[in-house]
This record gives C-alpha cells, sequence and structure tokens, in this order.
C-alpha cells in the first residue's frame, strides 16, 4: 500500500494540478512535497502564505483546474486567509493544504473553523478516506460556483498507509429550464437596445459571448474582471462596467439589459436606477443579486444558455447616433487632462509601447481606475483583478501565476506603491524563477485611493501619505533590471529594455479626486 501523501498526489493529479506554492510547516507539508514531487507536481516555494494563495488562486482561473497552496499549521495557516477570502468572493477553483492539527496547545486554534466561512468546505484528511474525501472537495472547487476548500492533515497521518483513490466520474449535466429559455429567447428577440453586462464567468466562454453579442447586436459593457471577453474593436463595445454612479445613466439606455456570466459581488455598492430596463441574468450558477432586479434568471452552462437564447436577428436600435454618446460618457470618465504626469498618462504610454496581447495585472488603489479604465485588452483574462475582495497585493502574485501558467503571454503588473510593498518580497520569487513579468509601481508615496476619500470628507490628512520609497533600488537588491521615471519619454525608454524589470514610476496624484468624482459622483 501507499501513504497518504501518495494517494493524495495522485488526486491531485487526476484533477489536472500543475503546481503547489506555499511555505511548508515541518510536518505533513514535507511529506506532501515530496509525494508530489514524485508524482511530478512540482513545488515553488513563495515569500508569504498569502502572496501563495493568491498565485494558487488566480493558477486555477486560469487553467479551470484546481489551484494548490501548501503551509504550515498555526501562523502559516492564519497567513494564508487572504488568498482564500479572495478565491471564495471571486469564484478562483483551488485547495488549500495546511498542517495539523497541532497535537498539543502549542500553534493550535481550529484552523477549519477559521475557514469555514470562506470555502466550499473543510476536513481533516485520514488515511482511510482521504482521497475520496479530497477528490470530492476538489470537484467542487471547479463546479459552478467555483472556489477554494481547505484541509489538513498531521504528518503521522501523511505517512501511514492509506485506501486507494478512484477516479471520480463525471459531473452531471444541469438541467435547462426550457420556459425561461421561452421567455428569454422572446425578450431578448423582442428588445431594440439590449446592453450585455459581461462578468467573470464569461472569461471561460469568450467565443460563445462574442458571437452573441454579435448576433444581438447588444451594446456591451464587460466588468473589470472580463476586461477583453469582447474587445474594444467590437462595434457594440462601450466599456468597462463597475456599477458606479457615472456608469448608471447608459443603463438607462437600453431596454434590456442581459447579464452574461455576470457576479454580483462585481459590482461597488450602488443603487440601481429606478429606470432600469428588465434584466434577464445568463449564469452558471445564480448567486443572491441584492442590487439588481432580475426578471428572468437562467442557469446553465454559459455556452448552452447563449446558444439557446440568442435571437434570429439582430435588433435595430442600436446606431452609431445612440452608441456613441455612451462611448464617450465613458471615455470622458476614464480621461484626464490634468497638468502634471498623472497614472492616466502612464497608461497612455503603457498602451502606446506595448502588444495589446499582454495580459496586465492590477492592484487595488485610485491607479486601477486609468489601467482598467483604458488599457485596451483583447482576449478573456487580458486583465487580472481582485475585484470581489479588492485586495491589494494582488498585481505581482498574480502575473507570477500568470508566467508559469502561460509562459507564452506577455505579462505586466501594475501596482500602487501601497500594494507592492505589501508583496515586495516575491520580486524573491519571480527572480528565482526566472520569470519575464514588467512590474509598474504607481508610486506616488501616498495610500491614493484611501487619501482621496479623506479629503472628500474634509477630514485632515492623516495616515496615508509617507515619504518616497526607492522601489527601484529595493528590485536591484533582488537581482531585477529597474529604473526610476517621471516622464513619458523615460517612462518610454525604461519599456525598452529586454527581459524582467521594475520601472518605478513617479507620479503625480492630483488628479485622483477628480477621476473617483467622474466615475463615481
Ligand atoms: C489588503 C488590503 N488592505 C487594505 C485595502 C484598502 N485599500 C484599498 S486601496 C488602498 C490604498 C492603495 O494604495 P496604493 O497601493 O499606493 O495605490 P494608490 O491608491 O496610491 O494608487 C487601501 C489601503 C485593500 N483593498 N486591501
Ligand atoms: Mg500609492
Amino acid at each position: 500500500m501507499t501513504t497518504m501523501a501518495d494517494e493524495i498526489a495522485k488526486v491531485l493529479l487526476a484533477h489536472g494540478v500543475s503546481r503547489i506554492f506555499g511555505i511548508p510547516g515541518g510536518g505533513s507539508s514535507l511529506d506532501l512535497i515530496d509525494a508530489a514531487d514524485r508524482a511530478g507536481i512540482p513545488f515553488i516555494v513563495t515569500r508569504t502564505e498569502a502572496a501563495a494563495t493568491i498565485m494558487a488562486a488566480v493558477t486555477g482561473e486560469l487553467s479551470g483546474k484546481p489551484g494548490a497552496v501548501l503551509v504550515g499549521v498555526g501562523p502559516g495557516a492564519s497567513s494564508a486567509t487572504n488568498g482564500l477570502a479572495y478565491a471564495s468572493l471571486e469564484r478562483s477553483p483551488m485547495a488549500l493544504f495546511i498542517d495539523g492539527p497541532a497535537a498539543s496547545l502549542h500553534q493550535h486554534f481550529d484552523q477549519q473553523a477559521m475557514y469555514r466561512p470562506i470555502t466550499l468546505g473543510t476536513a481533516q484528511l485520514i488515511p482511510e478516506t482521504g482521497a475520496a474525501t479530497l477528490s470530492a472537495l476538489l470537484s467542487k472547487t471547479t463546479s459552478a460556483p467555483e472556489g477554494p476548500i481547505m484541509v489538513e492533515m498531521t504528518a503521522g497521518d501523511a505517512a501511514l498507509p492509506a485506501t486507494p483513490f478512484m477516479a471520480p466520474s463525471d459531473p452531471p449535466v444541469p438541467f435547462l429550464d426550457a420556459a425561461a429559455i421561452d421567455a428569454a429567447r422572446t425578450a431578448i428577440g423582442t428588445c431594440r437596445r439590449p446592453l450585455m453586462i459581461v462578468g467573470l464567468e464569461a472569461r471561460a466562454h469568450g467565443d460563445a459571448v462574442r458571437a452573441f453579442a454579435d448576433q444581438t447586436g447588444a451594446a456591451v459593457m464587460t466588468t473589470y474582471k472580463a476586461g477583453g471577453v469582447v474587445d474594444r474593436g467590437h462595434p457594440g463595445f462601450i466599456g468597462p462596467i463597475t456599477g458606479a454612479a457615472g456608469e448608471m445613466t447608459i443603463i438607462e439606455q437600453a431596454d434590456l439589459v442581459i447579464g452574461v456570466g455576470f457576479d454580483p459581488i462585481e459590482f461597488i455598492p450602488g443603487v440601481w436606477p429606478d429606470s432600469a430596463p428588465a434584466v434577464v441574468m445568463l449564469n452558471e450558477a445564480v448567486r443572491a443579486n441584492p442590487r439588481v432586479p432580475v426578471m428572468l434568471p437562467l442557469t446553465g452552462s454559459l455556452d448552452v444558455l447563449l446558444d439557446a437564447v440568442a435571437p434570429e436577428q439582430a435588433c435595430n436600435g442600436w446606431e452609431p447616433h445612440t452608441l456613441d454618446p455612451l462611448k464617450e460618457r465613458i471615455h470622458t470618465i476614464y480621461h484626464d487632462d490634468s497638468a502634471g504626469f498623472s497614472c492616466a498618462d502612464a497608461v497612455d504610454v503603457l498602451i502606446q509601447n506595448l502588444d495589446h496581447d499582454t495580459r496586465v495585472t492590477v492592484d487595488a488603489g485610485a491607479h486601477m481606475f486609468a489601467t482598467i479604465g483604458k488599457w485596451p485588452a483583447r482576449q478573456p483574462f487580458g486583465i487580472l483583478k481582485s475585484n470581489g475582495l479588492s485586495t491589494m497585493g494582488y498585481a505581482v502574485p498574480a502575473a507570477i501565476a500568470s508566467a508559469l501558467e502561460h509562459p507564452g503571454i506577455s505579462v505586466l503588473a501594475v501596482t500602487g506603491d501601497g500594494g507592492m510593498s505589501m508583496c515586495i518580497a516575491e520580486l524573491a520569487t519571480a527572480k528565482e524563477l526566472d520569470l519575464d513579468i514588467t512590474i509598474c509601481v504607481i508610486n506616488d508615496s501616498a495610500l491614493s485611493l484611501i487619501d482621496v476619500k479623506q479629503q472628500r470628507q474634509q477630514r485632515p490628512s492623516r495616515g496615508v501619505r509617507y515619504p518616497a520609497h526607492d522601489y527601484a533600488a529595493i528590485a536591484k537588491a533582488y537581482g531585477w533590471n529597474a529604473s526610476t521615471v517621471s516622464s513619458p519619454e523615460d517612462l518610454k525608454s525604461a519599456l525598452q529594455a529586454a527581459g524582467p524589470k521594475l520601472i518605478d514610476i513617479r507620479i503625480d496624484p492630483a488628479s485622483y479626486g477628480e477621476d473617483l468624482e467622474r466615475l463615481r459622483g
């Protein structure tokens, strides 16, 4: 008989796990690393558990297979919560392995209780049932609504002989509601100005979503996470949507809203306009949507649903003279004509000098508005962003996960100085893995998004600004090619350098307040 660790490695292989991230503890982590290695699954050591969990979550999203991360008992377990909260809200398939539970009071707390609210399931794996339990949990991670699971096992159990793993059977095909499909097809076939709100589930169905947009002649807006599913060249593409007040007037121009894989976690808090038209939602898994009143919620595979509700012929209500003002409205939100070298100016230089198939990972902060508002993504997953938890310290770990999973796709991480500081040591991880990543630190020596909110509340400036730190110097210490720029010309020439690089971009944050005002009112 093989050990439980070996059986678990077989389960991971069967579910398509390609690598494990993390920081091992001295317990079952070590058994799992060895067993995974024997099964051909490499282990990648990171510098923080939080970054490792984000890497695993993003790997899960990109591959459609569970991402995997392992951490030690106690502090390892508690440090890994952020990525699991991300994966829970943002539907990332992934598994967290934790050593334990601890055998004494030292480093002991109820690890499963800590993770229960932010996972689809937790378990302690034991030799008799561990492989089957894990396999069932992993199947949950990749079934809509996707998400993370957490398991713990002791070193003693990991080394014991275990019941062999049996491959899982295929999941049942979901049932489609014929009457709801008919009603949706009628609503879509008789409307004149449909507006598609394309969300995170659509990322795995790009071809079907674009075909549907063509068939309906719909106007299209993409959430931050769905940036690139329908590209800016599409005649109906209006721009990104976040749920902000500045976008709501666009919704009123449509006579039907079609949510396509849109998840309610993707909207910031706000009010859905009373004058908004009826809403048809097409989802792989429905979640309660307290903000948007949905007339027809349909659930099933998006490919199948889109095909089933597509109209015979395109609507005829959108024309350039009705669409162009809406495109212009979004353009105006993200356009900045301030005097200084702003984040928006820096993004313009990125757009002019980089291939638009570059995948852009974006952190949380004021810099995200112009970056996502302007970047012309043209593939699903063209933008990676935490937009449910909206966590900082995301862009760099996400870029590392992307470079490992899709080495052929160029990746650019755009982060604030605050977010960079939260995961700065992952520069070591990327360096060790020799990953070709470009990192732009939008450096304004401030937590600008909070700074702006503080100013809007007319409070004194406290706790949001600090002296400038030299991210290029830090990156060089990690062996990176790095530079500091403070003008469009210097940024352009810094981008010409081949290979991995970090560019510390000193920007003037003065226009962020107006940016936020235009978007969120
Ligand atoms: C982990 C985490 N902590 C705190 C926040 C709240 N928060 C959102 S944006 C922000 C400031 C970000 O500063 P920086 O990374 O420099 O970006 P900037 O806003 O300056 O562009 C903070 C503190 C968060 N989203 N995530
Ligand atoms: Mg900042």
